[in-house]
């Protein structure tokens, strides 16, 4: 989860939220050196006299000026969506979790199990355990295994929401009357947190997500154990 005081993203936990630290750092630096440019540009017009008696007009320099931000576009668009896509990618997943959103919590049904459901709700301020995140922890956690492609299906019962975990490089809207799919798979195991994205009422705030990541083999065992 994001500690206080953080700059930057979260560490990655899955291969595409590593693509897109890379990516993210990627465009920064392009846009560290456009603002220094600027900066530079601007320090040295306000420091110099603004005509010139020798320059009238410089086309080489108009046509490098005009060309050069397309090309800068072009390098920032091709990883952009080089990424978008392998999002979208499904490969032969593992599992299958589906996840409903309602106003205000989340239900997940685990269709490879014979339909388990249940509801994740936050855990209010006077139920919080020592060391539990306060607006973060909920009631089930959604347990999900690691090291195996884990395939996403998200929608809504009532508004929009959004189904989200930065660690693992998800956002994924929940629609109602439609059916999202997402995929991941997770590299290390651990409790990663993420909260809806999408403004979907009164308490949007209070609808946390937990996700639980065990080893394979645990999850294996079957939900009596992960639960
Ligand atoms: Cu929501």
């Amino acid at each position: 989860m994001a500690h206080p005081v953080q700059l930057g993203l979260q560490d990655a936990t899955s291969p595409i939220m590593e693509e897109l630290i890379a990516f993210h750092d990627h465009a920064f630096m392009i846009v560290a050196m456009i603002s220094f440019l600027v900066l530079y540009v601007l320090s040295s017009v306000l420091t110099t006299k603004l005509t010139s008696i020798n320059i009238t007009d410089a086309q080489e320099m108009e046509t490098i000026w005009t060309i050069l931000p397309a090309i800068i576009l072009v390098l920032i668009a091709l990883p952009s969506l080089r990424i978008l896509y392998l999002t979208d990618e499904i490969n032969n997943p593992s599992f299958t979790i589906k996840s409903i959103g309602h106003q205000w919590y989340w239900t997940y049904e685990y269709t490879d199990y014979g339909g388990l459901i249940f509801n994740s709700y936050m855990l209010p301020s006077p139920f919080l355990n020592p060391g539990d995140l306060r607006l973060l922890e909920v009631d089930n956690r959604v347990v999900l295994p690691i090291e195996a492609p884990v395939r996403m299906m998200i929608t809504s019962q009532d508004v929009l929401h959004s189904w989200t975990i930065p660690t693992l490089g998800l956002k994924t809207d929940a629609i109602p009357g439609r059916l999202n799919q997402t995929t991941f798979t997770a590299m290390r195991p651990g409790v990663y947190y993420g909260q809806c994205s999408e403004i979907c009422g009164a308490n949007h705030s209070f609808m946390p997500i937990v996700a639980e990541l065990i080893p394979l083999k645990i999850f294996e065992m079957g939900p009596v154990f992960t639960l």
